[in-house]
């Protein structure tokens, strides 16, 4: 299996993030995608590519041109208020809830911030922008290897996207890089794509993205919005709207979760792909539902991603894999090979 590895990636160290009142270290760092790369040499999984360049049109299909226009230019905009800002990343502190406006893109750049953004746990640094671009191009590239005839292609890259929106970032994303993977695979005539989202949150944006269109199914198995992040969405209840009525399908579980109900879950997540009758899959690949995640609630073990990754290949579809959370730094590399190395060689 070829991986497109985002070059890029350190380029995007993040300081800190608000947790309970106080600044704390970020839990999505450079060396998670480090040890990922490491483990796959080790292993010889496959060739480890650069990503091609896509132009802005393949964004475009995904975010909005002023979302795309922010990030690129957020941190001249930042650094221009005042140069000591050079140290500091931009940290979200204000936005537009219910009763407010968004159509109007507020000159204060605080403002601004607010409108493209929903959570204070996602600094914005120096090299967010070109490591978020270049993390896009790695999922493009993954498409366009399944589109060649590839079985399967993996996109290492970080930041994560599965919360980015079509116009906002948040939960450590900015681009939504298993979106525009589906996207891609749409555009160049696969009838009907599924994404399947294993991150240990609910994949927000990828379901907002997708919540009207019949044409992309989502099917997220995430710890319980009642009182795991991200919250306001990833209920059982969210099934659809308008033609993709019946294109979502939401699988909640509570923490504590084991191996056991949550390959429940996967079954029912992939009867419901089949019956969809996908062409391609895109799987949302977090690592967070590892026993040792430091932020999260599931149980499974490492042995437990041999079996999530032969399942996988049981649905035979051909699948982009894209690098999404997973914060147990040590095991991050160990875990997700283990999937990647479960669907080709079971
Ligand atoms: C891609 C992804 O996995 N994003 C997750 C974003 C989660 N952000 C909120 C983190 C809350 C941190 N809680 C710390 C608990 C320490 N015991
Ligand atoms: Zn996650």
């Amino acid at each position: 299996m070829k991986t497109f590895y985002n070059h890029l990636h350190a380029q995007h160290q993040g300081k800190v993030e608000m947790f309970r009142g106080a600044l704390v270290p970020c839990f999505e760092v450079p060396a998670r995608a480090d040890h990922v790369l490491a483990e796959l040499q080790r292993r010889q999984l496959g060739a480890v590519l650069e990503p091609h360049t896509f132009d802005e049109a393949a964004l475009t299909a995904i975010h909005s041109p002023r979302y795309l226009n922010f990030l690129a230019t957020a941190w001249d905009q930042w650094v221009a208020l005042d140069p000591a800002h050079a140290d500091k990343d931009i940290l979200p502190s204000v936005w537009p809830t219910r009763t407010f406006r968004t159509d109007i893109e507020p000159d204060n750049f605080a403002a601004k911030v607010g409108l493209y953004s929903y959570d204070a746990g996602t600094p914005f640094t120096s090299g967010t922008w070109v490591a978020a671009r270049e993390g896009a191009h790695c999922a493009l590239s993954a498409a366009q290897a399944v589109l060649s005839g590839d079985r399967a292609a993996f996109a290492l890259s970080r930041p994560p996207g599965h919360h980015a929106g079509a116009d906002f970032f948040g939960g450590y994303c900015f681009l939504n890089n298993a979106a525009l993977a589906a996207q891609h695979l749409r555009n160049a005539g696969m009838h009907k794509v599924a994404v399947l989202d294993v991150d240990y949150h609910h994949g927000n944006g990828t379901q907002a993205i997708f919540y009207d269109r019949p044409d992309v199914y989502f099917a997220s198995i995430h710890g319980d919005p009642r009182t795991e992040y991200p919250f306001y969405l990833g209920h059982a209840d969210e099934t659809g709207t308008g033609a993709g009525l019946g294109a979502n399908l939401n699988l909640p579980l509570p923490r504590g979760t084991e191996y056991a109900t949550w390959a429940q879950a996967l079954e029912t997540a992939l009867a419901g792909i089949a019956k969809f009758g996908a062409d391609a899959l895109v799987v949302s690949l977090g690592m967070d539902t590892f026993e040792g995640d430091p932020i999260s609630g599931f149980k499974l073990t490492t042995q437990d991603y041999l079996r999530l990754g032969e399942r996988l290949a049981r649905a035979g579809l051909p699948t982009v894999f894209v690098f999404e959370g997973g914060y147990a730094v040590d095991a991050v590399g160990v875990n997700a090979v283990n999937v990647l190395q479960g669907f080709t060689s079971p």
